[in-house]
C-alpha cells in the first residue's frame, strides 16, 4: 500500500476539553507518524477559506463559529493508505452515528463540536498541510 498524507485537526472542542494528549496517543498508536504539528486559533477570515467549499450548507455560520472559538491543533500525518485509514480511526462526521471506539464516538458532542477533522483524498490532504504549513516545517519520516 502506498504511503500517504492526511491533515489532521484537533478542532477547540478538543483542546478544549483537555483530549490533545489522548487523542494523540491514540493516532500514534494507531500507527501514524508526526511529519508536522502547531497551535493555532483560525481567524474567522482562515476558517471561512479553510472551509469555503461548505459555503453553501445553512451549517456554514455555526462551524466557521466554532473553528474560530479557541485554539485548535493541526497537524500532517504519514502512514500507508493515511486518508482512508485516518478516517475510519476517527468515524463517521457525527459521533452519535460513528463506529463504537472511534475517536469521534468516544469524545465528540454533536455534528458540528466532533473534536477532529481528516482530510478526505491525498489532494486535499496537500492543499490542507499547505494552509498550515510551509513545505519546509513538513518532515518526512519523524516519529
Ligand atoms: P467531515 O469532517 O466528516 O469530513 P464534512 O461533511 O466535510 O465532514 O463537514 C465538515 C465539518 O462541518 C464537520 O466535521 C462538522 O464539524 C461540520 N458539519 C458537517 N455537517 C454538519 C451539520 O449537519 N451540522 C453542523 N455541523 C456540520
Ligand atoms: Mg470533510
Amino acid at each position: 500500500m502506498a504511503v500517504e498524507r492526511t491533515l489532521a485537526i484537533l478542532k477547540p472542542d478538543c483542546v478544549e476539553k483537555g483530549l490533545v494528549g489522548e487523542v494523540i496517543r491514540r493516532i500514534q498508536d494507531a500507527g501514524f507518524t508526526l511529519c508536522a504539528l502547531r497551535m493555532k486559533r483560525l481567524s474567522v477570515s482562515e476558517a471561512e477559506a479553510f472551509y469555503a467549499v461548505h459555503a453553501k450548507h445553512p451549517w456554514f455560520g455555526k462551524l466557521i463559529h466554532f473553528m474560530s472559538s479557541g485554539a485548535c491543533v493541526p497537524m500532517v500525518l504519514e502512514k500507508d493508505n493515511a486518508v482512508a485509514s485516518f478516517r475510519k480511526l476517527i468515524g463517521a462526521t457525527d459521533p452519535a452515528m460513528a463506529e463504537d471506539g472511534t475517536i469521534r464516538r468516544e469524545f465528540g458532542t454533536s455534528k458540528g463540536e466532533n473534536i477532529i477533522h481528516g482530510s478526505d483524498s491525498v489532494g486535499s490532504g496537500r492543499r490542507e498541510s499547505l494552509f498550515f504549513f510551509s513545505e519546509c516545517e513538513i518532515i518526512a519520516n519523524s516519529a
